[in-house]
């Protein structure tokens, strides 16, 4: 009981943060293009509640939970997405360009985070693995195969983390591929694979914890293949929205409370970690200061002109 209610107590906060960029964006609060991850915060929370220390993260385009799982401070990832000088970037790299230590960098380029992981696993301590996450359209990047083939063939200590929601921004699978499924490539690059459903967090885990030991241990990299329900559409705003979907976390909840959590108790945190994710972007945007684009340039080159 208390191991899924200490993953429900991530997810609430995961999802919370989001309801709440959601709602500012619409309040026009916020503004740019927000991919958001609502519907896929067990992957999220399965995959981190499994690294260690020096572990490292490299996300995707909807990458907010991935920086808030991996322990960026959620006021800088907030004032990031408000374009904030106290933003993780300072307010110039907004939602598809959050860096930071541990869940290292974000990008809007489908599969552009792939190779870089690659690379930095093969500097990272002894050990420790390197995770990245990307969509199911991904997977038909040129770099997507070249990262796995490499990884494969140097036996890089990277998890690669397809989080399988079955678009491709508005093309199902079949229509952009004849592979039925991602763990396929892994068998073709000769690495383990493994398939899970990405609602169920505590599988989610199980199947991480039972890849990770190889991959620490020098043998090489292993592909997770999660299949996630994307609850929103492809960006927040656009008009295609979603049919009704059912719900992971519902399913969690009920879990929890046949194992004797009470229903309320449940609601009450859901609640109050969406009145905190508020009340954060509401400090944040009365609060946090504009960047003063006169600092633009020291930031933009290695040497600052003169
Ligand atoms: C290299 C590149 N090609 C195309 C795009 C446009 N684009 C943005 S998101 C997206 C879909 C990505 O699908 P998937 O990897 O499955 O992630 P999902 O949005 O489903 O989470 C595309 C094609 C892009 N950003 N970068
Ligand atoms: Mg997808």
């Amino acid at each position: 009981l208390e191991r899924l209610r200490a993953f429900h107590t991530t997810v609430s906060s995961l999802r919370a943060f989001e309801e709440a960029v959601g709602e500012s964006l619409r309040a026009r609060d916020l503004e740019g293009l927000l991919h958001l991850s609502i519907g896929g915060e067990a992957v999220v929370v399965g995959v981190t509640s499994q690294l260690e220390a020096d572990d490292l993260v490299y996300s995707s385009h909807r990458p907010h939970g991935h920086f808030l799982a991996a322990g960026a401070d959620p006021r800088a990832v907030a004032a990031e997405l408000a374009g904030r000088e106290t933003g993780l970037c300072r307010g110039r790299g907004g939602s598809l360009h959050l860096m930071s230590d541990r869940a290292v960098m974000a990008t809007g380029i489908v599969g552009g985070t792939l190779p870089l992981a690659v690379g930095h696993a093969l500097r990272q301590p002894e050990g420790s693995v390197v995770v990245v996450f990307f969509g199911d359209g991904a997977v038909q990047t040129g770099t997507f195969h070249e990262s796995m083939n490499l990884a494969a063939l140097w036996r890089v200590p990277v998890l690669f983390v397809c989080e399988n929601n079955g678009v491709a921004e508005f093309s199902t699978r079949d229509e952009h591929t004849t592979v039925e499924k991602v763990t396929d490539y892994g068998h073709l690059y000769g690495l383990p694979a493994s398939e899970v459903d990405g609602g169920d967090v505590e599988a989610v885990a199980r199947t991480v914890a039972s890849l990770l030991p190889a991959i620490r241990n020098g043998h090489g990299p292993a592909l997770l293949e999660a299949h996630v329900t994307r609850l929103r559409p492809h960006y927040e705003g656009d008009w295609r929205e979603r049919e009704e979907h059912v719900d992971f976390l519902v399913g969690l909840e009920a879990r929890l409370v046949e194992l004797g959590a009470s229903a309320d108790e449940l609601a009450t945190r859901r609640a109050a970690d969406l009145e905190a994710a508020r009340s954060l972007f509401r400090s944040v945007l009365h609060e946090d200061p504009l960047p003063d684009p006169a600092d633009d340039r020291s930031l933009v080159f290695a040497r600052p002109l003169p």
